[in-house]
């Protein structure tokens, strides 16, 4: 069937002696790289998008993802991306704080309670005004994917309460919301890159780190880690950034694809890691790790003890940018 149709097609154009199929479309190669694995949601989500991506381009826009940092981490990748030698990278925004300092709303402690409500705020307006803000530092984001809500790992001691973080070595991400949450906890907290966190934590050079369960399954934490709590202390996102430079040299509907199948590799994204994420818990649990919940009494002690770090940062981050986003969030908290 699909065949005589392809013939159709073909007879009919030949006839009417139309423009080729696709012709708005160029043969481009993008390389989107990444620092988790292949296996991470992420590579769901990238499948999707490039089914999506040879619909609308006849498979003319193809993509090309490197794992595991092997173009460099988030931060070397995104200057990549802005000198205009590299097509794409999916990144933590963490990292870029030092780039857009009005990212690192998204560092605060305990800023989203759930991935429907980060969702909302990303997937609008306020996404929107980050979007413009990344847009003048020459970056493109295509969609805000999912990274999820942290958790802290670490070989120690059972963490359960304000007063166990007291010490820990835990490595952050390079990025100083991140750096004063943890000392705040009274944590001896170590800014790296994520290419470094397996080796640190296997040589102790460090003793804990953050992430959501997937990573902590996919980039093997679980192997040289003894404790996990579910500490759910920061939702930061992910965003699938592409080069300005670059962009701006593809056609409107080049641009249009793009955006259009980020979003639909987003959603399998989304829904994949929601999936995975208990699976991922309980390959953590069979490991042989100790998982502790935090009680709700000591959850809301450490929230309240951490909200000093929004104060301290505001003026960095932006005053309207930081009620900005409060304002949205207790509208759609309805509060
Ligand atoms: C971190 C981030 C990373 C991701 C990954 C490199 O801890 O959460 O896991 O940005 O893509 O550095």
């Amino acid at each position: 069937m699909r065949k005589i149709l392809f013939a159709t097609t073909a007879l009919a154009m030949a006839i009417s002696g139309s423009a080729p199929a696709f012709a708005e479309f160029n043969s481009r190669n993008i390389r989107v790289s990444n620092g988790i694995n292949a296996d991470h949601p992420v590579g769901n989500g990238i499948k999707a998008m490039q089914e999506c991506l040879d619909q609308k381009s006849g498979g003319k826009l193809k993509l090309t993802a490197f794992w595991g940092g092997a173009l460099g981490g988030d931060l070397q990748a995104t200057q990549a991306l802005r000198s205009g030698v590299q097509e794409a990278v999916v990144t933590s925004s963490s990292p870029l704080v030092g780039i857009i300092p009005a990212l690192g709303v998204f560092d605060l402690p305990f800023l989203f309670s759930t991935p429907a409500e980060a969702y909302k705020v990303l997937d609008g307006k306020f996404g929107d005004q980050m979007n413009q803000k990344l847009d003048a530092s020459g970056l493109v984001n295509l969609a805000y994917w999912e990274n999820g809500f942290r958790n802290l790992s670490n070989s120690q001691h059972p963490v359960t309460k304000w007063e166990d973080f007291s010490g820990l070595k835990v490595r952050v991400m390079q990025n100083n919301i991140f750096l004063d949450t943890f000392q705040n906890l009274g944590a001896n907290a170590t800014p790296m890159a994520f290419g470094e966190v397996y080796s640190a934590l296997e040589t102790k050079a460090i003793d804990a780190q953050e992430n959501p369960y997937v990573t902590i399954d996919t980039s093997k934490f679980f192997e040289v880690q003894k404790y996990v709590t579910e500490t759910n202390h920061a939702y930061t996102p992910f965003l699938f950034l592409f080069s300005k430079a670059i962009f701006n040299t593809y056609t409107p509907e080049e641009q249009t694809a793009l955006r259009e199948c980020a979003v639909v590799g987003r959603d399998v994204e989304r829904q994949v890691i929601a999936d995975l994420n208990k699976k991922s818990l309980e390959k953590i649990k069979e490991a042989g790790l100790q998982v502790n919940q935090l009680s709700p009494e000591e959850q809301a002690r450490i929230r309240e003890k951490s909200m000093i770090v929004y104060e301290k940062h505001k003026a960095q981050i932006g005053p309207d940018v930081v009620d900005g986003i409060l304002a949205e969030l207790k509208t759609i908290r309805g509060n």
